[in-house]
């Protein structure tokens, strides 16, 4: 397994688990909508994020929870845009979280270093934003249907095997563009599409999606499976987010994006020190 996150400025080791903060520039956002959404709540968050130890940000203008709302363009981008250019400054990996290759191409103009893409980059248009940039990273994630439908009875034959194929059919659409497999990580995309049952499976095999030879990125931070498990709402996640991390972690992933940067870090500095998950 490679153990590096090629990126447009920095190439990420991975032999330490990478904690990613999210920013999320919404006023809709499933767990804290509305908490950043202006330009400079939003980098006082990225700037509190860096200080409580995040390894990347991952910023995002348009929410995915199920029966969001679409953004226009020109929204997301003044959402986001502003936000990228102040936390390009604060000497950690930036991330943008779109699926519009218009919102990818201006990012990465601006310096961005690493394309999130709940939808792997399926819009047209998505594969040459990324492919036209010489070292940008990328996170291709597995969506069944879309944010407006995708909880309406999602059915599997096998989830971790359908998730399987779809993530090397996205591998190779961009390894077909030329675009180094070091520059890839690869998600499952926890409850997009899935039911509790289907996001548990796939927990639980997580390891079978390490044979697809990229790094595994894992987004369990505050979802509702976590609620489904715990009986919590959204605000009461915070240790099952962390248990759900370091399970992540000690299953293989190596990145974990989490809205709870400070509690996330130190739990993995432990888990760590204890010799797990590395
Ligand atoms: N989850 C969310 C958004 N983006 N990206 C990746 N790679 N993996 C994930 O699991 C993932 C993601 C949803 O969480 P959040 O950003 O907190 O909520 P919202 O989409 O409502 O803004």
């Amino acid at each position: 397994m490679n153990s590096f996150w090629q990126t447009t400025r920095f190439r990420i080791d991975l032999s330490r688990p990478q904690v990613m903060g999210i920013v999320n520039v919404t006023p809709d956002s499933f767990s804290d909508g509305g908490l950043h959404a202006d330009t400079g709540r939003a980098l006082v968050h990225c700037e509190r994020l860096v200080a409580e130890g995040a390894d990347i940000l991952d910023i995002g203008g348009e929410s995915t929870r199920p029966g969001a709302a679409p953004v226009p363009l020109e929204e997301e981008l003044a959402r986001v845009l502003p936000v990228l250019e102040g936390a390009l400054k604060l000497g950690v990996p930036v991330s943008i979280d779109t699926v519009k290759p218009e919102v990818m191409k201006r990012a990465l103009e601006q310096g961005a270093d690493i394309v999130n893409d709940i939808n792997a980059l399926r819009l047209p248009g998505a594969v040459e934003a990324v492919a036209a940039h010489p070292a940008c990273g990328v996170c291709l994630m597995h969506m069944r249907g879309d944010p407006a439908t995708m909880q309406q009875r999602p059915a599997y034959d096998d989830v971790v095997a359908e998730v399987r194929a779809f993530l090397h059919e996205r591998l190779q659409a961009l390894e077909g563009k030329d675009v180094a497999a070091e520059r890839i990580v690869l998600d499952p995309g926890i409850g997009f599409g899935k039911s509790v049952d289907h996001n548990l499976e796939l927990m639980r095999r997580q390891r079978e999606l390490l044979a697809l030879g990229r790094p595994l990125l894992l987004g369990w931070s505050r979802k509702s499976t976590l609620g489904a498990l715990t009986g919590r709402p959204v605000e009461e996640r915070l240790a099952a987010s962390v248990a759900a991390a370091l399970a992540s972690v000690q299953l293989g992933a190596r990145i974990v994006r989490v809205h709870d940067v400070a509690a996330t870090a130190d739990a993995l500095k432990v888990w760590g020190a204890a010799g797990l998950g590395g």
